[in-house]
């Protein structure tokens, strides 16, 4: 190796050992449940800093604790109204609770829920509520792994309860609410909405239906279509309940906080291990996949590959042969995964 390249070496070593520091100290102050580590690692994580992959393996063992309820259903259902009640009857049960939202478009923590604007300026300043918001624009089907590892985050910081709400009833929501334990679909007595969750496919994930503004004319033939769906979907188990509430007046809640409380004691009760096994695979391959995917990328931006990488800029190469050519020979794909910057390749 070059003196050049060994000095350049050294110095990289030197700044990796104070980001490590600097990281140590992070993740130090997150154990001692400082908010704004919390905050911190979170940014990092949704930024996808390189550190991102061994932050979450550092906290891993600390997860497993909080129950995770995605809030999904149409645009304006009343999810973050629903949420905000949520949050002062769990704060009023003891529990400490973190929300994420993804693309919010109502508020949660600015008071501007109706006459809660007292309320909600008390759960800002409480310790035992965290809310963060996750823009999905741009994200480029990173949103969902941005959204796991951020409730990993929130779990290992100790939350009892972790609510993720989406809006909308498309492929995103659905992906993100297979992070959830539980999954509240939010309807409301329109015309026709009821007929969007069951076409988006809500109903299936659903663990608990709330038709909400029950104030409204219909409510009742919602529930009534809802229950049927229910009835029609086959197999014992869980029956998903479908509630009636009014999230702007408070009422009904407590019966959406109890059935959220039944669904996570009936998980406990009936583990599903081949489940489990099944999830846990589908992790380790998204988390394997992406993880290639960014070394690979930072690896290319840092000069790896060199040989290829010149052909393929030069339009020498087409890239399917170039990527055929690195996986088939051992060294090029273990010098492009493990040491990208070091240029080895053919140099
Ligand atoms: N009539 C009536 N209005 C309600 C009720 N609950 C919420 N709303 C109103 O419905 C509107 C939408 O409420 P949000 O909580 O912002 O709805 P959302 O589902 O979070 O909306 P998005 O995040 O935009 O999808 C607000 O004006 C609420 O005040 C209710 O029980 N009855
Ligand atoms: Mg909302």
């Amino acid at each position: 190796m070059p003196v050049e390249s060994r000095h350049h070496l050294a110095e990289t070593g030197a700044a990796a050992n104070a980001k490590d520091a600097r990281l140590d100290a992070m993740l130090q102050r997150f154990d001692a449940g400082e908010m704004r580590a919390l905050a911190q690692l979170i940014t990092m994580v949704e930024n996808r800093a390189p550190e991102s992959s061994a932050i979450i393996e550092r906290i891993y063992a600390k997860t497993g604790h909080a129950q995770v309820v995605g809030i999904t259903g149409p645009p304006g259902a009343g999810k973050s109204t629903l949420v905000n009640r949520l949050i002062a009857k769990y704060r009023a049960l003891g529990k400490k609770i973190a929300i994420l939202a993804i693309d919010p478009s109502s508020p949660f923590s600015g008071g501007a829920v109706l006459g809660d604007r007292v309320r909600m300026t008390d759960h800002y300043k409480d310790n035992g509520v965290y809310i963060r918001s996750l823009a999905s624009r741009g994200s480029h089907g990173g949103l969902s792994r941005a959204a796991r590892e951020i409730v990993k985050l929130l779990d290992a910081y100790g939350s009892d309860v972790i609510i993720i709400e989406t809006v909308g009833v498309g492929q995103t929501e659905l992906s993100i609410m297979d992070l959830a334990d539980t999954t509240v679909v939010v309807t409301v007595p329109e015309a026709g909405d009821g007929v969007q969750v069951m076409k988006a496919g809500l109903n299936e994930i659903a663990d608990v239906f709330v038709v909400n503004k029950a104030d409204r004319e219909g409510a009742d033939r919602v529930k009534a279509e809802l229950e049927l769906s229910v009835h029609l979907r086959s197999g014992e188990g869980w029956r998903a309940p479908v509630l009636l509430t009014q999230a702007a007046v408070d009422r009904g809640v407590d019966a959406v906080v109890d059935a959220i409380a039944k669904h996570g004691e009936y998980l406990r009760a009936h583990v599903d291990a081949a489940r489990e096994s099944e999830r846990r695979t589908r992790e380790f391959v998204e988390v394997l996949s992406a993880e290639l995917e960014e070394r690979a990328a930072r690896a290319v931006a840092d000069g790896g590959a060199p040989g290829v990488l010149g052909e393929v800029r030069a339009g020498k190469l087409n890239p399917y042969s170039a990527a055929r050519r690195i996986l088939e020979d051992r060294k090029s794909l273990i010098d492009l995964i493990h040491n990208g910057s070091s240029k080895t390749e053919s140099d």
